[in-house]
């Protein structure tokens, strides 16, 4: 069967997981987690994201995934709640742009949290520039209501879109999360250097935290806390792993 076929019965069979990747602050503690999707498919083995999303984009499938990743990861964000060393920690969920753009998308995420009970000021929505700029009014709309209720919007791999600076300023954003791309670089080039320093500085003027991600060195680390960053996500800190190789407890991090 092709790749297409087996996906509407992945869910069905119970094949898909959530991965978690830390996000830890300047002491290296971990505050929360982004989720991240796996297919675990019976014959392939484990299958990445970027294998199926856009697919599942296509055939409009996103959204049924899209809810099963919601609801796995408030879920999630539950049992946590009920021990103290836990009961802090944010859940940032990848949306994909087909799915935000549902008309029904607002009541799927409410919907969703009041069936499982979470903490809406825990949950995280990583929305990326690109699907932010289709239409303006719409967009607005979702976002304000759904952060009437608590839940936070970060901006993911920003730097990387349609940098046009003045929807920041229109959009109720929490985070920006800066693209691994220019962290990558920032130790070998000034231009990434540049760039990563003025997100931060952008950020912080706007009110907004700001997140570096890919952050894989020790040396990538200090120079970002030089540049006032103060959260982190990469593999010097940790690889999405499934829950039951996840070190929450802070002091397990690094
Ligand atoms: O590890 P990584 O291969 O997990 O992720 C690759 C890409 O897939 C990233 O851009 C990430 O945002 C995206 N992705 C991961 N999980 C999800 C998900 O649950 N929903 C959507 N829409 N995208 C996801
Ligand atoms: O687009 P988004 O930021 O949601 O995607 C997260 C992706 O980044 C996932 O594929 C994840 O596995 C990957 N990732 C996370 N940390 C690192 C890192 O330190 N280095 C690299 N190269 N990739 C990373
Ligand atoms: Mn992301
Ligand atoms: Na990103």
């Amino acid at each position: 069967a092709t790749l297409e076929a087996d996906l509407r019965y992945a869910l069905q069979r119970d094949e898909l997981r959530l991965y978690y990747q830390p996000v830890v602050d300047t002491g290296g503690r971990v505050t929360g987690v982004e989720a991240l999707l796996r297919w675990q498919h019976p014959q392939r083995g484990l299958i990445g994201p970027g294998e199926f999303i856009p697919q599942a984009e296509k055939s409009g499938l996103i959204v049924e995934l899209g809810d099963w990743v919601l609801e796995a990861a408030c879920r999630q964000l539950v049992c946590w709640a009920t021990a103290a060393d836990s009961a802090h920690l944010t859940m940032a969920v990848n949306v994909s742009a087909r799915q935000f753009r549902q008309p029904a998308f607002v009541d799927q995420v409410l919907a969703v949290l009041e069936r499982t009970g979470a903490d809406p000021r825990l949950l995280k929505l990583e929305l990326t520039e690109s699907m932010l700029l289709a239409d303006m009014d719409d967009v607005i709309a979702k976002m304000t209501t759904l952060k009437a209720h608590g839940v936070g919007f970060a901006l993911d791999d920003f730097g990387t879109g349609y940098s046009s600076l003045s929807y920041l300023k229109l959009l109720p954003i929490d985070q920006l999360k800066i693209d691994r791309s220019f962290v990558h670089d920032m130790l070998h080039t000034r231009h990434a250097s540049s760039i990563v320093r003025a997100i931060i500085t952008l950020a912080y003027s706007m009110d907004l935290a700001v997140v570096a991600e890919g952050v894989e060195t020790r040396e990538q680390w200090s120079a970002l806390e030089a540049f006032g960053c103060n959260a982190f996500q990469g593999y010097l800190f940790g690889r999405a792993v499934p829950l039951g190789e996840l070190a929450v407890l802070p002091e397990a991090g690094v």
